[in-house]
């Protein structure tokens, strides 16, 4: 089948920028890096065949600028615009103008976004689908308190109060009893209205000590969908994932390709296609499904680590119309990766910490792979997230690639600037971390007691 992306507009900065760039060059596609005036002197730009500055240093003037995104595909007759994570990745609209402008949008369909954009309507869609979910509302809450009384009440106490419009952490409120049902709904709706303009609210049964688990997806057009196994991300604090891995320690491999193959059903079940991430909470042996990520992900990673296959190409080759490349039985899962991200932040305050990087030096050896744009001199600006560079490692098995991870933060020098290489270096030592399977709450409880 002929390719017909020969020209990409990569619609990111930093480290995605740069791996976007790397599966363009494989695959033969020409590049055009967007960046602002505050990334003008990014390496990654000048390894791209084209460049185009979109704007000043803030996001909202620069890469969350649709109209800039798509004139700079125009004046650089490009065909394809890929959006990474963050930014304008998950935005329906942009990916709807990109469309309608003739562009190919390198993501799932516009309407497919939206659906799981609305998280009462992706849980829907995914409960309908045979996925598990959490036992919740399964729709809106209403605002008629004894209406939503009755609803919390068959829900069942402790519940969480989750914004329709929310996600990724943001609008969401737990509610221990009855008593304090009406306030919180109040509170919540009113948060959600303010962030999201939407203050649909619904109501899931809390779950106290989960694990955070996604499975990765490729569906292509010609109605070809596989997974690619599971990720546990559940090392956060406030809701920034630390360190991945893949696969989630403790899951049997009967149970990973159950639900995987209830994932693939579901992507057939709403005609999915690209690169996707069903995120679930784990708990007591059992999933329960939350979210979907229509996007490409940071931690993708570590499951490129464990399966050989390079997430970024297919994503790409399916957007230009390309059947996957693999069937399910031939993604073997091969040993264990680990991904750490190192910020550029205070170690004690966590706050971002830009500047000049005066030194760098890339740890390496079997098993290590680091994605970054940064290097020796490169200023970190203040205006974007302050991510640095993933270090990953994969070995045989978990102690082998966390062995490997733990000597790789050893070699590592950032100077110039705090980072966060301390803390991931106490954590590859941690003996509750080095056994696995730990809970979302686990990073902040040892922080918060140190
Ligand atoms: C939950 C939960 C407990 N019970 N839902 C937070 C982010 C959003 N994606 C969903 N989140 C949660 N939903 C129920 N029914 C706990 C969280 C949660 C969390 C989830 C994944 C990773 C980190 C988290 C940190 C705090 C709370």
């Amino acid at each position: 089948m002929p390719q017909t992306i020969k020209k990409l507009v990569i619609a990111n900065r930093g480290e995605i920028a740069l791996r976007i760039l790397r599966a363009c060059r494989r695959l033969r596609i020409g590049t055009v890096a967007l960046h602002s005036e505050a990334d003008r002197d990014a390496k990654y730009v000048r390894l791209a065949d084209e460049s185009v500055c979109i704007g000043p240093a803030p996001a909202a003037q620069s890469y969350l600028n649709a109209a800039s995104v798509i004139s700079a595909a125009e004046v650089t007759a490009a065909n394809a615009i890929h959006p990474g994570y963050g930014f304008l990745s998950e935005n329906a609209d942009f990916a709807e103008q990109v469309e309608k402008s003739g562009f190919i949008f390198v993501g799932p369909r516009p309407e497919t976004i939206r659906v799981m954009g609305d998280k009462i309507s992706a849980i829907r869609a995914m409960r309908a689908a045979g996925v598990p979910c959490v036992p919740g509302s399964d729709g809106p809450l209403p605002t008629e308190p004894a209406a939503a009384a009755q609803i919390a009440e068959a829900v069942g106490f402790p519940l969480m109060l989750k914004a329709a419009g929310g996600g990724g952490g943001k609008g969401m409120r737990v509610v221990r009893d009855a008593a304090q049902l009406e306030e919180s709904c109040a509170l919540t709706r009113q948060e959600s209205a303010a962030a999201f303009n939407n203050d649909v609210i619904y109501a899931e049964r809390f779950l106290e000590r989960p694990r955070h688990v996604e499975f990765q997806v490729l569906a292509d057009t010609h109605g070809n969908a596989i997974h690619l196994g599971d990720r546990d991300c559940s090392m956060q604090r406030r809701h920034q994932k630390v360190i991945e891995e893949a696969p989630a320690p403790g899951i049997s491999e009967q149970q990973r390709q159950a639900l995987g193959a209830r994932c693939v059903e579901a992507c057939r079940a709403i005609d999915y296609r690209g690169a996707g991430t069903f995120e679930f909470l784990y708990q007591d042996g059992e999933f329960f499904f939350i979210e979907m990520n229509t996007r490409i992900q940071v931690e993708h990673p570590v499951t490129e680590m464990i399966t050989g296959v390079d997430l970024l190409q297919e994503q790409i080759r399916i957007a230009d119309g390309q059947p996957l490349r693999f069937t399910q039985e031939q993604i073997q899962f091969r040993g264990h990766a680990f991904e750490c991200r190192i910020n550029a932040e205070d170690p004690d305050t966590f706050m971002p910490s830009p500047g000049r990087i005066t030194q760098y030096h890339m740890a390496g050896g079997p098993g290590v792979r680091i994605d970054s744009h940064v290097y020796s001199n490169y200023v970190v600006p203040p205006y974007y997230d302050s991510m640095l560079a993933k270090i990953i490692t994969h070995g045989m098995h978990r102690r082998e690639a966390l062995a490997r991870m733990s000597g790789a933060l050893q070699e590592m020098v950032v100077d110039g600037i705090r980072t966060n290489l301390r803390l991931h270096r106490e954590l590859a030592e941690d003996e509750a971390f080095m056994r696995g399977g730990l809970d979302i709450h686990y990073l902040e409880k040892k922080l918060g007691g140190a």
